[in-house]
């Protein structure tokens, strides 16, 4: 009985944007961003930001260095990351860390049955892992491997990656997601915003970690500089998230012909990243990406993907599955998944 009570609820949401959006506020309700929303003239954004995207920024950063919570070594970080969207470390994570996960990740997946699941834009839902699902589908991904495998936390908490996102959300950050890609994405240029969905929309970062020399050709990552200061675009007239449901497949194409009809106007042109093993990407949740088309079909595009939130924000799949809402901890540090379950959590 409840659950088509409450599919009937969504289909009353979904036709009512601002019944959805009221509803949608009070269940998902978050202080801090409740306090973003007071505050609106803070941020360009009606949806708020990070600290670094203040309108005060200068101002900001003065206060926090005075205070001490920001050391004058990191400035020049700070102030790129805020103009550009994106910060690059070279040779920010050890190799031997590297081959440890790729060799503990190649365990986990001869395991009888694996652990671990697939997603891919060709499968319907989350898949078991086996090498016919993974090699069979595009675009496929391993997701949230950190779950089982502990040298993937050692790169995903790796003290370069949190300090960096400490310093850029003002908070401890909280692991909700990882993508272990063998090959390139083929993504379309988006913004994370609209999928990789949180109770405050713009406090979360993006993670790319480089796991081999990353060629032309083989789906390297690009992406607009700047297009983090973009308007905001508006799913049926209120919402920074998408919804296939509520918003209908033509929202997303406006929306992905949106951003390149933004870059054309700037005449901002596509970056591509060809890190290093051992490089990584930080992006800020509104910054436009994709993966570039794969030209050389026997070419791998090893690479550890992430997404992390600050400490009180939850991702939303914590109100779509209740199930999935624990947190859990290991050295000092905390993870969260779409996907798996444990006993042993907080
Ligand atoms: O690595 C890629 O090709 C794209 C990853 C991505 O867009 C994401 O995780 O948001």
């Amino acid at each position: 009985m409840i659950l088509p009570t409450v599919a009937a609820l969504k289909r009353l949401f979904d036709a009512n944007p601002l019944l959805y959006r009221t509803a949608f506020g009070l269940a998902t309700f978050n202080v801090d961003y409740c306090k973003q929303r007071l505050h609106r003239s803070r941020y360009s954004s009606r949806f708020g930001g990070l600290w670094t995207d203040r309108v005060d920024y200068e101002e900001q950063l003065r206060r926090r260095l005075n205070r001490g919570e920001v050391t004058a070594d990191r400035v020049d970080s700070l102030n790129s990351w805020r103009e550009q969207g994106f910060l690059k470390l070279d040779n920010a994570v050890d190799h031997r860390l590297i081959d440890d996960y790729l060799d503990e990740l190649e365990s986990l997946k001869v395991r009888s049955p694996s652990p671990l699941c697939v997603t891919s834009s060709t499968l319907q839902s989350p898949a078991p892992f086996s090498a016919e699902v993974f090699s069979g589908n595009a675009s496929s991904r391993i997701v949230d491997d950190y779950f089982y495998s502990e040298s993937a936390r050692y790169l995903l908490f790796h003290p370069s990656i949190t300090e960096h996102l400490s310093l850029f959300l003002e908070s401890e950050p909280v692991l909700t997601q990882s993508l272990s890609f063998e090959t390139g994405s083929e993504q379309a240029v988006h913004q994370d915003t609209a999928f990789v969905r949180m109770n405050a929309p713009m406090k979360f970062i993006g993670v790319w970690i480089a796991l081999e020399d990353i060629q032309p050709g083989t789906g390297e990552l690009v992406y607009f500089p700047e297009s983090h200061h973009w308007p905001d675009f508006l799913f049926s007239r209120y919402f920074k998230h998408y919804d296939p449901d509520r918003d209908g497949e033509a929202q997303l194409h406006n929306w992905l012909a949106w951003m390149h009809e933004e870059a054309r106007d700037r005449s901002q042109r596509l970056s591509s990243f060809f890190p290093k093993k051992g490089d990584v990407l930080f992006w800020h949740p509104a910054l436009a990406h994709g993966g570039a088309p794969i030209n050389d079909d026997n070419g791998t595009r090893r690479s550890l993907v992430s997404h992390y939130c600050a400490k009180g924000v939850r991702p939303l799949y914590h109100y779509y599955k209740p199930a999935q809402r624990k947190r859990y901890h290991w050295n000092g540090c905390t993870y969260t998944s779409a996907y798996y379950r444990s006993g042993s959590a907080s």
